[in-house]
């Protein structure tokens, strides 16, 4: 059956490789972001294969600009089914005691503020409904801290237990809750961590082969297209010489 798919952070990276699997798989997607050009250029890309595709131009951590962004959709594009709440991002990878606090407010406001906000919009409508799926963007950050990795691994670990304290609070209706929890993707994540420096950036995934977004994407869709009564609630993504956060091992 078709679903209707809002995807935050949707104009690059995983977001993005959500959005064109889901619209692959024939689903109506909601595209939203803060990069309105690339927005309007995917979502071009994607009604051109045939795909249903809307957009909504907002940042996660505005919570009145998401809240007008939700109540201005069409009616026939209200009744979400699958939330991906997937904005979010890495700044910095300095000690704690050393670290950035407009960089912690990023990681803290989008990662987890952001998350809620999308879930306090759309999660009632699901209740509502009785239908529904929150896929939730965790990491393996989340699952133990890696060096440098404090604020931002707090972040994913906040994920996890939102992801588990909504599966509860959802537990009687049939709203399904699913914690992704990829390693090491190569996207545009590394850039944005390390403000740009492309070399930093590079080194990251030297020496092994990253994950891509869509290979994310894949599992997404796979646990949305699950049979009703099968939750996949956690899913750890590795890349194949990545054992941990913290151990990877470089050929
Ligand atoms: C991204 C995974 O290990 O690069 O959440 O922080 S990692």
């Amino acid at each position: 059956m078709k679903k209707i798919v809002l995807i935050t952070g949707a104009t690059s990276g995983i977001g993005e490789a959500c959005a064109r699997k889901f619209a692959q798989n024939g689903d109506k997607v909601i595209l939203t972001g803060r990069n309105q050009v690339r927005m309007t250029a995917i979502a071009d890309e994607l009604k051109a294969q045939g795909a249903e595709v809307l957009t909504l131009m907002f940042d996660v951590r505005d919570r009145e600009a998401a809240r007008q962004a939700i109540e201005s959709l069409p009616a026939e594009w209200q009744e979400i089914d699958v939330l991906v709440n997937n904005a979010g991002l890495a700044l910095g990878l300095e000690p704690e005691f050393e670290g950035n606090s407009d960089d912690w407010d990023g990681m803290i406001d989008t990662n987890v503020k952001g998350l809620l906000t999308m879930t306090r919009l759309i999660v009632p409508g699901m209740v509502a409904r009785d239908r529904g799926h929150v896929i939730n963007m965790g990491s393996v950050a989340g699952d133990a801290a890696y060096a440098g990795g404090n604020v931002y691994c707090a972040t994913k670990a906040a994920v996890k237990a939102l992801s588990d304290g909504l599966r509860i609070d959802v537990a009687n209706t049939a709203v399904r809750v699913t914690n992704l929890k990829p390693g090491l993707v190569e996207t545009n994540f590394s850039n944005i961590r390390f403000h740009g420096d492309e070399e930093r950036a590079a080194n990251v995934y030297k020496g092994i082969k990253p994950l891509t977004g869509d290979d994310i994407a894949d599992v997404a869709v796979y646990a949305a297209n699950a049979p009703a009564h099968v939750q996949i609630a956690e899913v750890l993504i590795l890349a194949t010489h990545q054992a941990s956060g913290s151990v990877i091992v470089r050929k």
